[in-house]
């Protein structure tokens, strides 16, 4: 679902269903960007194809809560976060630019992780699409994630995408602020790091946001966009890691 008022992305989302729940989700999408805090779309796309093919089967980062006492404290775990994952300076900085000052993208920017450049291609943005769960693996993440306190849908719609894309070896790391005002929890995801979840990344009532993929300086781009946009990918197995504590805590962990 891709919902939008002229240039200005208000909502989207994607999943993998079972045929008997394709109506049940096609309804709570629409919901969705009906009743979205960025506005009232004039327009929304709903597009529902069958899964040709069988899927690639991956499991779900582990998750890790760095506490923060606001945002300027976040904002520097997000620079330690993505330079312990080896992105360089340039690109930290060509991000932030990118997520922290403005909004409104409905895809993900691809920054080469050395020089800090865009991708060249047509498209600024890219969109992750067809990935989701496999029933058994979806209730017991709902599971773990509840006796955790992180029940909200967002995170776990964001879990299984920073999944897929990290399972991409041409993606270093992955970085992600809501564009919603209310949502305030952003992310840096890679597969040695994980899924680790930033509260107060950006203030309250801030539209600004979005996502950025740091990409590896040989990248084979055109196998990597078929990647994130085409092919099926369903988590079959779950992390049972969850974690909470501070950025010192994270880094000894990483380095053990
Ligand atoms: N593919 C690529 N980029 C996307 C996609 C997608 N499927 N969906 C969203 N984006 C980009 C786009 O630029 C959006 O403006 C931006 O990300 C933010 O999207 O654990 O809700 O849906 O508590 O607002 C993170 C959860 C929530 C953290 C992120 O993002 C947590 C969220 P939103
Ligand atoms: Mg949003």
């Amino acid at each position: 679902m891709r919902a939008a008022d002229g240039q200005r992305h208000i909502s989207g989302a994607e999943g993998i269903y079972d045929d008997g729940q394709v109506y049940e989700h096609a309804i709570r999408f629409i919901q969705r960007a009906m009743g979205h805090e960025r506005g009232l779309p004039g327009e929304i796309h709903l597009s529902i194809e069958k899964i040709e093919g069988k899927p690639i089967f991956i499991k779900s980062l582990p998750v890790w809560t760095c506490s923060s006492e606001g945002v300027e404290c976040s904002r520097g775990n997000v620079r330690l976060l993505l330079d312990m994952a080896g992105v360089s300076h340039f690109a930290i900085e060509k991000a932030e630019a990118l997520v922290f000052t403005t909004g409104g993208k409905a895809g993900a920017f691809m920054l080469d992780i050395c020089s800090g450049q865009g991708l060249e291609t047509k498209k600024k943005t890219f969109r992750v699409s067809r990935m989701g769960f496999q029933a058994e693996a979806s209730l017991r993440l709902d599971k773990l994630l509840s006796s955790y306190g992180l029940s909200h849908y967002r995170i776990k719609e964001a879990l299984v995408l920073a999944s897929k894309v990290a399972f991409a070896d041409e993606v270093l790391c992955e970085l992600c602020v809501s564009d919603d005002p209310s949502y305030t929890t952003g992310y840096v995801a890679s597969r040695r790091l994980g899924y680790v979840r930033i509260p107060h990344i950006k203030a309250l009532g801030s539209a600004v946001g979005g996502r950025v993929f740091f990409i590896k300086p040989t990248v084979n781009l055109e196998r990597l966009v078929n990647y994130l946009e085409s092919v099926p990918v369903l988590i079959n197995e779950i992390s049972e890691n969850v974690y909470f504590g501070d950025i010192n805590e994270f880094a000894s962990a990483y380095n053990s």
